[in-house]
């Protein structure tokens, strides 16, 4: 893994959200896009070293609005950015890592992303993201 890349947070309502991080936390906002793929809509805040992923969910389906329902708000996951993601998908199948998908999906950003399930890792939902400037090497 090359570095954390962002922490997904999710959130009931995006508006509420980010009036808190731009004016009480004083992040400042990188952008605001829908994933309609992952059932969100996400807001991008640079937090210094690393970025805050708002996850707003779209509808009552995705993984998002069903971890609002069960959990409540709070962390949803930590993205780690690479490099070659297809190459480290099948590093990690082979030390036994539970994937999400057999392939990459795309998520913000247009970046290639995939998921580890939170019960080959310690409980806690890890994302493999490869944004489309690092490239596939
Ligand atoms: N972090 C840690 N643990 C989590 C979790 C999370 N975000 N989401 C679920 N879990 C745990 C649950 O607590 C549960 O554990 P127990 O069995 O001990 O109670 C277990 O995982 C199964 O959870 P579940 O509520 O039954 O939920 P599902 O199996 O339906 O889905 C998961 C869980 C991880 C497979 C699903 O959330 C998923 O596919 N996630 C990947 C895609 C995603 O998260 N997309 C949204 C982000 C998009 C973006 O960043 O753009």
């Amino acid at each position: 893994m090359e570095k954390v890349d962002h922490i997904g947070i999710a959130v009931k309502n995006l508006d509420d959200s980010i009036d808190y991080y731009i004016h009480t936390l004083g992040l400042k906002l990188l952008g605001v896009e829908k994933v309609p793929q992952q059932h969100v809509t996400v807001a991008f805040l640079d937090a210094g070293n690393i970025k805050l992923e708002l996850l707003e969910p779209i509808g009552n389906e995705g993984a998002v609005a069903s971890f609002l329902e069960k959990r409540g708000e709070g962390v949803h996951h930590i993205a780690f950015g690479v490099r070659n993601i297809r190459q480290r998908m099948e590093e990690l199948r082979t030390s036994g890592v539970r994937l999400l998908q057999e392939e990459p999906k795309i998520g913000a950003g247009g970046a290639e992303v995939a998921f580890m399930h939170p019960k080959s890792s310690f409980g806690v939902l890890y994302e493999l993201c490869a944004k489309r400037s690092l490239g596939d090497e």
